[in-house]
């Protein structure tokens, strides 16, 4: 069967199949950026281990931050299965080549940005993966299921410690309101520019690798958030945010497109430290990537 009878009827593209150019090219692109984006994205709560309020809150976000560095590792491994080189990826990534999800450039102010990260960030990767389960590349499609699985658990331990939080005294309410200001209109932009403005949707729709366009995933995500907003009792930061009975979804108000832009393109407020501390531990650890490599070649009687 050719690639684009294969498409036509919703079957799986694997790794030894014929596939175009572009398509190979399109994923190469999207699974590293997937993956560098799990890679860094620990950073941010990672900056909250050491100062978790509890024994239990810490051992959460460990086994969360840990979760995310294995979705990395799973999506390189899917990287690899078009030919793609782990290796030249994350030199790709230092060098300001390949992107990583613009969310991960803000920083955590405090120990409210661990839980809303969990129900907005989370929940937004949520309402963009899912539907990725059913892409039509093979092994990054079914990387999907089961990292799906644990950002749902990563969203509900969000939400759990935001409502404890809201609980609790009037500072910590308003902690949580403080980060739900900051992580609003970013956690939006997480699902990329309008779809009048976004290059690569048509195709990547037409290849079935996307199955709903970037504004169609953003819509869900705001009718998904407003009752859980409600039901914690915060306000999120849109005074254009109402039910349009006719249209059967919440309107809401655009985020900043020139500061997704200017995100992107590396002028965010953390950009800089975020790529910094991931040079340093790639050089810090080539140590041990080299030592593996050779025990590897001692095992297989190279060395
Ligand atoms: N940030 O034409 P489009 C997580 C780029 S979840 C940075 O619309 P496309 C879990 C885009 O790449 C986060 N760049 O592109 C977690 C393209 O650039 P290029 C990761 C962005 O691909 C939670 C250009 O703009 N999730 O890590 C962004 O059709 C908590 C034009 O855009 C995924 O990667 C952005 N927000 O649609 C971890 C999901 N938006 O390459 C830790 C898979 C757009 O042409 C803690 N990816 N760009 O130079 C996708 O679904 C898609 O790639 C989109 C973008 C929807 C992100």
């Amino acid at each position: 069967m050719t690639f684009d009878e294969s498409i036509a009827r919703d079957q799986r593209i694997e790794p030894a199949d014929d596939m175009p150019e572009g398509y190979r090219r399109t994923m190469v692109r999207q699974i590293a950026q997937h993956a560098h984006s799990e890679i860094i994205g620990m950073q941010p709560e990672g900056d909250w281990i050491t100062r978790a309020p509890t024994l239990r809150r810490k051992a959460i976000l460990l086994a969360k931050v840990q979760d995310e560095a294995g979705h990395g590792l799973y999506l390189y491994s899917a990287a690899e299965t078009l030919g793609a080189d782990r290796g030249d990826l994350t030199r790709r990534l230092i060098e300001g080549q390949q992107k990583y999800s613009s969310i991960f450039n803000y920083p955590t102010r405090s120990f409210a940005d661990v839980g809303v990260i969990g129900w907005l960030v989370d929940g937004a990767a949520i309402c963009n993966q899912v539907p990725l389960c059913r892409s039509s590349y093979g092994p990054y499609a079914r990387a999907m299921i089961r990292i799906c699985k644990e950002e749902s658990f990563h969203q509900r331990q969000g939400y759990e410690l935001l409502i404890t939080m809201m609980r609790g005294t009037p500072e910590q309410r308003s902690m949580v309101q403080d980060a739900v200001d900051r992580w609003w209109w970013p956690s939006l932009m997480m699902f990329g520019p309008p779809d009048a403005a976004s290059p690569n949707t048509a195709q990547s729709m037409a290849w079935k690798i996307k199955r709903h366009t970037n504004d169609e995933l953003r819509q869900r995500f705001v009718d998904m958030s407003v009752p859980q907003a409600v039901s914690l009792g915060v306000t999120l930061p849109d005074a254009e945010l109402r039910w349009n009975e006719e249209r059967g979804h919440y309107d809401f108000g655009q985020p900043d497109w020139a500061e997704l832009k200017r995100v992107i393109t590396g002028d965010g407020p953390m950009n800089e430290e975020r790529i910094r501390r991931r040079r340093a531990a790639d050089t810090d650890g080539a140590w041990v990537r080299e030592a593996a490599a050779a025990h590897g070649a001692r095992l297989a009687g190279v060395a």
